[in-house]
């Protein structure tokens, strides 16, 4: 089996950069799509060729499948590497990469399918034994039945869409009366947001962490997990810190959570990387809650304490390679956090686009930055205000805290307002020092006052 001469990356922004320096160093040529906003992009630059596919709006020219895959034939690209959000998971492009006989970087067509229908995704992991939060079992299509299981399983419950994404289409019940306007209400939003009103319902969890195992699996069926990511610092759905290991895990948690991960991907008959999420309560157990069929913004983390190039392995997979490790070798070192800088402004949070005059970026030991932005780029109005990823590796937490902090000390943006006076605020609070958080810890930061009587639950401990 051999590697790719050549693959077309359907993505912009510093994944498309990222996503680059693993095909060169694979000795991989890149050829990179762009929209016609983006000729002075980074990807741009740096890739091996540049074919323009359509105007500023995402609709017509990254989410544009003809245009992508005509640009695939026209460089002639054996593979397409779809990175995250816009295609990444759209099971439409995978069957017209595969009808187009282009390798499609990512799990099959099927799997992505059953990631993006939750209800489905979580009733067959029931199946299979992995745990869930107790609810309905698949949707649930009138208000009658939402009644009865909310009635078995005791109220709060939440209502979920099955299309779901971004927490919408949801909606938090806390009693009886409540539940056929929240029903209705997120029925409309589900509708509106992804063309698909079907819910499903569960029992809601109050304190939750989000944690997330990163998986790999090969073309022969070998599966692997690289531990845990905690996700757990965000703010409206909206990661901002993630890091590995969690705070909470120890050993023994690790085990749990990477063989549930691999019950999961075996269910799925998954391929390629994926990440399998889970909630997890004050008494660490753990559920269920999502598959992510596609390379995730952390993936960093992951590379990071477990010392794998993750696109790399994405790209030998998908050409049809073994994995480059088995379970026995893979082995964490140290604690790696990473924090997703945005042109917004810190306070509210609302895109802040336009020209960075200075950008000077932090180095030294311990140091990974992940960019598209340079002095002189103005940033587009059109898409993500994501700019860059700021990672730090150290032995243990503390020392990445350090490290997290002396970094972002030395990042020195111009022109531009970014979330980095944010990111200070967090990381010299005490609760994220001692790891003792929850979903509802950004909220607490920005919003001392508000939510002065709340406490968090006996969390962390190792
Ligand atoms: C939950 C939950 C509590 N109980 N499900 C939010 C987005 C979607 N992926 C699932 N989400 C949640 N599901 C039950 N049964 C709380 C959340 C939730 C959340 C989850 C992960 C990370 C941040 C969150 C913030 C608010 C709510």
């Amino acid at each position: 089996m051999e590697l790719f001469k050549k693959i077309l990356i359907a993505n912009r922004g510093e994944i498309a950069v990222r996503v680059i320096r693993a095909c060169h160093e694979l000795g991989i040529k890149a050829a990179v799509v762009y929209s016609d906003v983006e000729k002075d992009a980074l990807h741009v630059k740096l890739a091996d060729e540049a074919i323009c596919i359509g105007p500023s709006s995402a609709a017509l020219s990254y989410l544009n499948i003809p245009a992508i895959i005509s640009a695939a034939d026209i460089a002639d690209a054996e593979a397409i590497h779809p990175g995250y959000g816009f295609l990444s998971e759209n099971t439409h492009f995978a069957e017209a990469c595969a009808t187009s006989g282009i390798t499609f970087i990512g799990p099959s067509a099927e799997a992505i399918r059953v990631g993006g229908d939750k209800a489905k995704a979580r009733q067959l992991m029931k199946r299979k034994g992995i745990p869930v939060i107790p609810g309905s079992d698949g949707p649930v299509s009138t208000e009658e039945t939402a009644v009865k299981i909310a009635k078995k399983i005791g109220f709060p419950v939440i209502i979920k869409a099955s299309a779901g994404g971004g927490g919408r289409g949801m909606r938090i019940v806390r009693e009886e009366q409540e539940l056929s306007q929240a029903f209705m209400m997120a029925q409309r939003e589900a509708l509106a947001a992804f063309g698909n009103g079907e819910l499903y319902v569960e029992k809601y969890l109050p304190s939750i962490r989000h944690v997330e195992v990163q998986i790999l699996a090969d073309a022969k069926g070998d599966i692997i997990h690289l531990g845990e990511r905690d996700c757990t610092v965000q703010r409206r759905h909206q990661k901002l810190v993630e890091e590995s290991p969690s705070p909470i895990a120890t050993e023994k948690f690790r085990k749990r959570i990477g063989e549930c991960a691999i019950k999961a991907a075996k269910a799925l008959k998954y391929r390629n990387a994926g990440t399998i999420e889970f909630i997890v309560d004050d008494e660490q157990n753990i559920y269920f809650m999502e598959v992510n069929t596609r390379i995730q913004v952390e993936h960093t983390v992951t590379e990071e304490v477990y010392g794998v190039d993750l696109i790399k392995e994405q790209i030998r997979i998908a050409a049809g390679l073994p994995l480059s490790l088995r379970q026995s070798q893979v082995r964490p070192s140290g604690h790696a956090i990473e924090v997703r800088i945005n042109a917004e402004d810190p306070e509210r949070f609302v895109p802040c686009p336009g020209r960075i005059v200075v950008f000077n970026q932090p180095g030294g030991p311990g140091v990974r930055v992940d960019t598209c932005a340079y002095a002189g780029w103005t940033v587009p109005p059109f898409y993500d205000s994501m700019i860059a990823k700021l990672i730090v590796h150290a032995k243990t937490r503390d020392e990445a805290i350090a490290r997290m902090k002396r970094a972002l000390d030395e990042f020195s943006i111009e022109g531009i307002k970014t979330t980095i006076p944010f990111f200070v605020k967090i990381f010299n609070h005490p609760d994220f020092m001692k790891g003792i958080f929850n979903t509802a810890f950004v909220e607490r930061v920005l919003n001392p006052e508000k939510s002065a009587g709340v406490q968090n639950g006996k969390q962390g401990g190792k």
